[in-house]
């Protein structure tokens, strides 16, 4: 039975909490932490879980063999660099920190501690509709990707969701989703601003986001985060014999009087809920194994924070920004899935 801290027990956190308890094999959340006392306690006595005054006090925890954190980003580099220091596992939340620099500090840290420990929660690599438009790619039946079309729709997002946010917190998901379909880095990155949606306040919104691959692939990247009607994820690569083309969430479409429908997920929770548990319990297989995380790694943390730092100096300047990334550690040389 793998041993689990969840440092973070807000939206993320719990539900996380809750697929590691009610859902997942070979797992046991034994302690939390949060910021927020009365919450971290509230979770702590419904599952059962020691509850510690600190994220460190979670990772120096004796019962505790991994950490999981899911607390705000800027907090994040502090635990994932403790919990490397005492040698667990850290399973990080998207993104792995917010700045360059600090995910810097955690591929310096990991590199020196010698193998793998931080996994970065990039959930689209498990969901089985972006893993059937990869086989569809791999397989080579529509040929050479020339573009990708993509989507990322919120119905709205929180008070403290912030302009770049549209681009560090939304985007980079479609930002390491593409790093990880194509198999190439991002090279350089534009952003346009459209029209102003009345829905978003003082908030710019919707943005498009313009991603050339270093391969001559250009991906472009809608993002609207109060749109509204619901959370709507899309994609679709044009080749040079084809298209292959996201799958949507829902299994079922209604015809009623005269009207065809299909339900759109609510949030992210809704649509990606099948891709969080594969991903968490591939986690856990993993490490209860002995063996090192398989997905997304502190490098792809780093380079999608690279990228979305570019996307930001992009929306701040209007100008095309050129990517520069550090040299890859040899450690993270094998493909990580
Ligand atoms: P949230 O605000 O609901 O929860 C964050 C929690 O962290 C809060 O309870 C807060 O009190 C706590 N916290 C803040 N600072 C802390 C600290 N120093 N130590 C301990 N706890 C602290 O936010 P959320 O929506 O759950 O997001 C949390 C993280 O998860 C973010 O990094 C976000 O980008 C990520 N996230 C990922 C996905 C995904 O699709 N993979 C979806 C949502 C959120
Ligand atoms: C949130 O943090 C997520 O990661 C969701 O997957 C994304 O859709 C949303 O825009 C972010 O704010």
């Amino acid at each position: 039975m793998l041993k689990v801290g969840v440092i973070g027990t807000g939206m993320i956190g719990q539900d996380h909490i809750r697929r590691l308890t009610t859902m997942l094999n070979g797992v046991a959340v034994t302690a939390v932490a949060d910021v927020d006392t009365a919450v971290a306690a509230e979770v702590g006595a419904r599952i059962g879980a020691a509850v510690r005054a600190t994220g460190e006090e979670v990772v120096a925890d004796p019962d505790v063999d991994a950490v999981l954190v899911c607390s705000w980003g800027p907090t994040h580099e502090q635990y994932v660099l403790a919990a490397i220091a005492a040698g667990k596992p850290v399973f990080c939340e998207k993104p792995l920190a917010t700045t360059q620099g600090a995910c810097l500090r955690i591929l310096e840290a990991e590199v020196a501690y010698g193998s793998r420990l931080v996994q970065v929660g990039y959930m689209r690599r498990f969901d089985v509709a972006y893993r059937a438009l990869k086989l569809a790619l791999d397989s080579g039946e529509i040929g050479l990707p020339l573009m990708m079309h993509c989507a990322h729709r919120n119905p709205s997002v929180p008070g403290h969701y912030r302009g770049d946010m549209a681009i560090t917190d939304t985007a980079v998901h479609e930002i390491d989703m593409v790093r990880w379909m194509f198999g190439t880095e991002v090279g350089a990155v534009r952003v346009l601003v459209p029209r102003h949606s009345r829905n978003g306040g003082d908030l710019q919104d919707p943005l498009l986001l313009i991603l050339e691959m270093a391969d001559g692939v250009i991906v472009d990247v809608e993002i609207s985060v109060n749109i509204r009607y619901g959370y709507d994820i899309r994609g679709e690569i044009v080749a040079e014999n084809g298209t292959a083309t996201l799958g949507g969430p829902a299994s079922v479409a209604v015809r009623r009087d005269g009207w065809e429908g299909i339900p759109v997920p609510a949030d992210w929770r809704e649509r990606f809920l099948q891709a969080y548990d594969v991903e968490l319990q591939e986690w856990v297989h993993a490490i209860s194994l002995g063996g090192q995380p398989l997905g997304p790694s502190a490098w792809d943390g780093y380079a999608a924070a690279v990228v979305s730092d570019a996307g930001v100096d992009a929306l701040r300047t209007g100008e095309r920004v050129v990517i520069s990334m550090a040299e890859q550690p040899k450690l993270y040389q094998e493909a990580a899935r």
